[in-house]
């Protein structure tokens, strides 16, 4: 037999078993085994083209297409089994992986109003609802809006009730919202009904009830023939809206410069006997009324400064002050 007619029958027995391992193949190892035997560089293919070395130059053509007309073939069969093999394995994996969309996703926790936002907003909503606007002022206050234009000169012993921190510039923190009641004024032709809500600072030491930087509200009702009946009326329906039912309310004699008369307001759930104080109010000092042009024979007011934290803690029954400003999560995700 010639050299040639080997080669033949060997490309014949390669092709056969190269077309009978492939069938066999059913995972990636095996695929790998496959082409390392008869594809890579020292495989089976690779050995019978040697052979072309030891041919007469007339066979060499014939041995060549032999050859490489197998090398194709085995070359497709390899891809076209990989493929099937590649699509198996797809399949296997995506009926196993399969995402389940209608799991809850992973839970993310939603922030919230803080207690005291949401109080605030509360409290606006309902004097917004009884006509009033609701206005604000700068927390860094001169002296004069803080004290002076509120009846209090520098040598009034009430200024240290609302002992305040103070700039280098002699300005100063706001020790209460009253200053925006004569801000307001000083803008406003009469009537005038706003609130104010806004944070303020003292020079208070801290307690269950008190706390260097705290919340109040304001309130300014100026108008022909108000008197104190309309105060009590005004306090008496914000209470009723804010708290519901179930609190005692007290108003006593108390005395702010920038009001007269002058009132404490007290609350306490029904029940308890412990008072707490809500806030001051009373009827716009004429004094406070001329200062800012207005004419105290022909117009009255009266006003209120509540603190916010004490409104939240009587309504939620928070002991101390201080937990508004501890933020802690177990605390603020309570409400
Ligand atoms: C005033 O600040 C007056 N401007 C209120 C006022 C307005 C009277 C309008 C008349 C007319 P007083 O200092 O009492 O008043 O404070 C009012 C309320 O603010 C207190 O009752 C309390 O609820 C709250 N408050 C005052 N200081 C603190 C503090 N350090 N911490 C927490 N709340 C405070």
């Amino acid at each position: 037999m010639s050299e040639l007619d080997a080669l033949r029958e060997q490309v014949f027995r390669v092709q056969v078993d190269l077309e009978h391992d492939l069938e066999g193949l059913s995972d990636p190892e095996a695929l790998e085994a496959f082409r390392v035997e008869f594809l890579s560089r020292k495989g089976r293919l690779a050995q019978l083209f040697k052979v072309i070395g030891t041919l007469t130059p007339a066979e060499r053509s014939e041995a060549g297409q032999l050859l490489n007309a197998l090398k194709e073939r085995a070359a497709a069969s390899f891809s076209a089994r990989r493929g099937v093999l590649d699509a198996a394995a797809l399949a296997a994996r995506t009926a196993t992986e399969r995402a389940d969309l209608t799991l809850p996703g992973p839970c993310h926790r939603l922030g919230h109003l803080h207690l005291l936002t949401q109080v605030r907003q509360e409290i606006e909503s309902i004097f917004l609802r009884l006509g009033f606007d609701v206005a604000s002022g700068p927390e860094v206050e001169t002296e004069y809006y803080n004290f002076e234009a509120l009846n209090i000169p520098a040598s009034h012993p009430a200024r240290d009730e609302w002992d305040s921190f103070y700039l280098d510039d002699g300005r100063l923190l706001r020790a209460h919202t009253s200053p925006v009641q004569v801000r307001v004024m000083e803008k406003t032709p009469p009537p005038v009904r706003i609130v104010c809500p806004g944070r303020c600072y003292r020079r208070d030491s801290q307690d269950a009830t008190h706390s260097p930087v705290f919340h109040q509200i304001e309130l300014l009702w100026v108008e022909e023939g108000l008197t104190l009946a309309n105060l009590k009326y005004v306090i008496e329906l914000f209470v009723r809206e804010f708290f519901g039912e179930g609190y005692d309310m007290r108003l006593s004699g108390d005395f702010f410069p920038f009001t007269e008369p002058s009132v404490q307001v007290h609350m306490r759930p029904r029940g308890q006997t412990k008072w707490l104080e809500l806030g001051g109010a009373g009827m716009v000092n004429p004094a406070v009324l001329t200062g800012v042009g207005y004419d105290p024979e022909r117009v009255t007011g009266f006003a209120f400064g509540f603190g916010l934290e004490r409104m939240a803690m009587l309504r939620h029954r928070i002991e101390d002050i201080r937990t508004f400003l501890a933020n802690d999560l177990r605390f603020i995700t309570q409400f």
